[in-house]
């Protein structure tokens, strides 16, 4: 019961995210509802909060809620069938970073993107790069750093709806790390698409003292290349491999962060029901706490991958 929970907390919302189920309550915040289906489990709500009441902004598909120090934001754009995927991903983009500017968050700390259809094509191609394509063009003047300032990002597809982002930014700048295993997403070849996508491995968050790990979502991707066609099994063990390498990387720079801590949760995306017990199975033998992992039905960015995993680890 989330009203009843909010209210117990003691804390104020920052956002909800729900897999699925409608929000009744009505709330200061950013609500997100989402078309991925929560797949093994018994239903749950995301909700991020915080210590201190903040400013509630709306405008438009534009909602947002912010501290002194972070801000919450969440972006709803229909698409418009005449324009594109690509067009209604610019101007989306555009918007974010109005809205940092308008309010002095000037540094990206973590990104979700979810829109329908993922790999299906439109005016020729795949709609997941013509998605990279508008974000790519928003960002490559406008983001200042970029791509080095390219926060954790996550792109999945659900079943329908419209174009949704959420996003954390602050105030104070972080660091946003590459995976040893992996090239740089924005370094991808153009066989990938015309544009690359635009997001970091992971974003090591240290402004308030306990540090704070996003991590991007995580695939069978090694170099540039997917690996383990057809073989779900095979992909999530490489996955955890990627993870592992990832979060090593990050207790480099920050020895709290600790990838076996009960202060972390991962969302694994699977793409197809019939991989869930597979995927379990092999989660169930890695580093992974059962208990805090959420299991989600969404379709992943490359056709051949069938698992994606993101996640945060917390330190206090
Ligand atoms: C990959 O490694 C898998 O386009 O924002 C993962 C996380 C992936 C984020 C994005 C894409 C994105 O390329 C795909």
């Amino acid at each position: 019961d989330l009203s009843r929970w909010l209210a117990k907390s003691g804390t104020f919302p920052l956002a909800v995210v729900s897999f699925g189920l409608p929000v009744s309550v009505s709330l200061p915040c950013p609500v997100i509802q989402l078309d991925l289906p929560l797949l093994g489990g018994r239903s749950q709500y995301e909700v991020w909060c915080c210590d201190h009441p903040i400013r509630f902004y709306k405008h438009g598909g534009t909602v947002a809620a912010m501290t002194g120090v972070v801000l919450f934001g969440s972006i709803t754009a229909p698409e418009d069938p005449n324009t594109g995927l690509a067009h209604t991903t610019e101007q989306a983009y555009g918007e974010l970073l109005r809205l940092l500017r308008e309010f002095g968050f000037p540094h990206l700390w973590r990104i979700w993107n979810y829109f329908p259809r993922i790999n299906d094509e439109q005016h020729g191609l795949e709609r997941y790069r013509l998605f990279c394509m508008g974000r790519h063009h928003a960002l490559t003047d406008a983001l200042p750093g970029f791509p080095g300032s390219l926060p954790a990002g996550t792109a999945v597809g659900t079943q329908r709806g419209p174009l949704q982002m959420y996003f954390l930014a602050g105030a104070q700048p972080v660091t946003h790390l590459g995976n040893p295993r992996q090239l740089n997403a924005y370094e991808y070849p153009e066989i990938y698409g015309p544009r690359s996508p635009s997001f970091a491995r992971a974003t090591l968050c240290r402004s308030e003292g306990a540090p704070q790990l996003f991590i991007s979502g995580t695939a069978s991707v090694v170099g540039h290349q997917s690996r383990h066609e057809g073989l779900p099994d095979l992909q999530a063990l490489e996955t955890v491999t990627n993870l592992r390498a990832l979060i090593d990387r990050a207790q480099d720079l920050a020895p709290a962060i600790d990838r076996g801590t009960s202060h972390s949760v991962f969302k694994v995306y699977v793409r197809n029901q019939k991989y869930l017990e597979t995927v379990q199975h092999v989660l169930q033998g890695s580093f992974l706490l059962p208990s805090r992992l959420l299991y989600l039905q969404g379709d992943l960015c490359r056709k051949e991958l069938l698992v994606e995993i993101e996640g945060l680890i917390t330190t206090d």
